[in-house]
C-alpha cells in the first residue's frame, strides 16, 4: 500500500480503519468485528458459485476470489475482508499433489514420509500463486477503506494435513514423525515455514493490511512439545515479517495452555477460542498484544437473547486487553443463519461504541 508505514497512516484509508487500531493497540471509534470462514458455506450466494467450480480451481481464479471475499462484506458490514483462498493453496503451488475434497477436507496423494518427499517441497515465488497476486490486488480497490486480511497456515498445520494425507483428529502419524525423526520433523517444518513466508510477502507486496498465521491444530500439543517442535518455525515465519508493516495475527483452537508461547512466536494480535475467557487469555498472554475472539460458533445456532448475552459478555472481558478485535473462537458453521452474524455486527459496534473515553 501507499500508507506511510513509518508514521501515521492516511486517515480513513484502510491502515487507519477500527479493524487495523485494534490491532495496534490504538484508541477505536468502535470495536471491529470479522468471522474466520465468513466466506463461505454459511451464504447462499457462496454456494450459488461454489456449486460448479471445485474448490482448488475456485481459489485460482482472481474473479471468483474477489467475488467470494467481497460477499460478507456487502452482506454483513464485517470490519474487515479476509482473501478467500486455503492453507493448502501454497502446498500445492510448491507441488505437492492434493485436492481439496467436498465433505472431508484436504486430501494428500502421497503423504510426506522421507527426506526426498520434503525435498519435493519446492520454495515457491510470486509466479507460482500468480492468481493471488491478482485477487489481492483487485481486491483492495474493490475495498477502499475496509482492510483484506491476507492468511497462511503455520508449519504445524500444514504439516498434519501433509503426513496423515488428510483431515485428522487425534494427529497420530504427525506426532509419531515428530518423536520419532526429529531431524525429519525439522527439516519439513523448516521448508514448510519457507512456503508460507513466502505466500505472506506475495500476499503483503500485493497490498493487504493485516495477516493471519492459522495454526488451528497446535492444541494437539502440551506446551513443552509445543516451545520444542512448534515455536521455531512459527517465529520464523512471524519473525520473517516484522518489517513488512502490517499487523500479524496468530491463531489455533484449544490453545488454552500454549497461550503465552504463541505470543512469544512474534503476532502483534493472539487468536483465543472460546474455552478461555479474554481477560484470563490476555494475562496468559503477556503485555503488549491485542486479543481477538471468541464467541463459540455454535452459539450463533441458539435463540438471540443468547447470542445477545454472549457478545456482551465478550466484549466485556475483551476490554480487558490492550486491543481486541471481536470474532468467533473458530470458523462460522455452515448451518449458521447469515442473518445472525449481521446481527451480530450491528450489535457489537452499537454496544462498544456506547463505551465512550475509555
Ligand atoms: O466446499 C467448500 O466450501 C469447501 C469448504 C472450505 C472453505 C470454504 C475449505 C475446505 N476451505 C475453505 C476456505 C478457507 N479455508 C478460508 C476462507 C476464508 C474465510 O475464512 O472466509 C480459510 C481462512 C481457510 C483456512 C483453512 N483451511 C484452515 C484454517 C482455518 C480453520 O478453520 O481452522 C484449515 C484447517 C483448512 C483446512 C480445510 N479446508 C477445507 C476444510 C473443510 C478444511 C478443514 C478440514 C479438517 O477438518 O481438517
Amino acid at each position: 500500500g501507499t500508507a506511510a508505514r513509518d508514521g501515521e497512516p492516511r486517515p480513513g484509508g484502510p491502515a487507519d480503519s477500527p479493524f487495523i487500531r485494534a490491532c495496534r493497540r490504538r484508541p477505536v471509534p468502535h470495536t471491529p468485528v470479522w468471522f474466520m470462514r465468513q466466506a463461505g458455506r454459511s451464504l447462499p450466494e457462496y454456494r450459488e458459485i461454489r456449486a460448479s467450480v471445485p474448490m482448488l480451481e475456485s481459489c485460482r481464479r482472481p474473479e471468483l476470489v474477489t467475488e467470494i471475499t467481497l460477499q460478507p462484506v456487502r452482506r454483513h458490514g464485517v470490519d474487515a475482508a479476509i482473501l478467500f483462498s486455503d492453507i493448502v493453496v501454497p502446498v500445492a503451488a510448491a507441488g505437492v499433489d492434493l485436492d481439496i475434497v467436498p465433505g472431508t477436507g484436504p486430501v494428500v496423494a502421497e503423504p510426506i514420509r522421507t527426506a526426498a518427499d520434503v525435498e519435493r517441497i519446492r520454495p515457491i515465488t510470486r509466479d507460482d500463486v500468480s492468481y493471488v497476486d491478482e485477487a489481492v490486488r483487485q481486491l483492495v480497490v474493490e475495498l477502499g477503506d475496509t482492510p483484506l486480511i491476507g492468511f497462511a497456515g503455520a508449519p504445524f498445520t500444514l504439516a498434519s494435513y501433509l503426513v496423515e494425507g488428510g483431515p485428522s483428529r487425534t494427529h497420530a502419524k504427525t506426532k509419531a514423525l515428530m518423536y520419532g525423526d526429529e531431524a525429519l520433523w525439522h527439516a519439513l517444518c523448516g521448508r514448510l515455514a519457507e512456503v508460507t513466508l513466502a505466500f505472506l510477502r506475495v500476499q503483503i507486496e500485493a497490498g493487504v493490511s493485516a495477516v493471519q498465521l492459522f495454526d488451528s491444530w497446535a492444541g494437539a500439543l502440551s506446551e513443552a512439545d509445543y516451545r520444542r517442535y512448534v515455536l521455531p518455525h512459527s517465529t520464523a515465519v512471524l519473525s520473517g515479517l516484522v518489517n513488512a508493516g502490517v499487523p500479524r495475527i496468530h491463531f489455533g483452537v484449544g490453545t488454552a495452555e500454549l497461550l503465552g508461547a504463541m505470543g512469544e512466536a512474534g503476532a502483534d494480535v493472539v487468536g483465543v477460542d472460546w474455552r478461555t475467557p479474554l481477560d484470563v487469555a490476555t494475562h496468559r498472554i503477556g503485555s503488549g498484544k491485542a486479543v481477538q475472539g471468541n464467541l463459540d460458533p455454535c452459539v450463533l445456532l441458539a435463540p438471540w437473547p443468547v447470542v445477545e448475552a454472549e457478545v456482551r459478555r465478550i466484549l466485556a472481558q475483551g476490554a480487558a486487553a490492550p486491543g481486541h478485535v471481536f470474532n468467533l473462537g473458530h470458523g462460522v458453521l455452515p448451518e449458521t443463519d447469515p442473518e445472525v452474524l449481521t446481527r451480530v455486527v450491528a450489535l457489537v459496534h452499537e454496544l462498544s461504541s456506547r463505551r465512550v473515553d475509555q
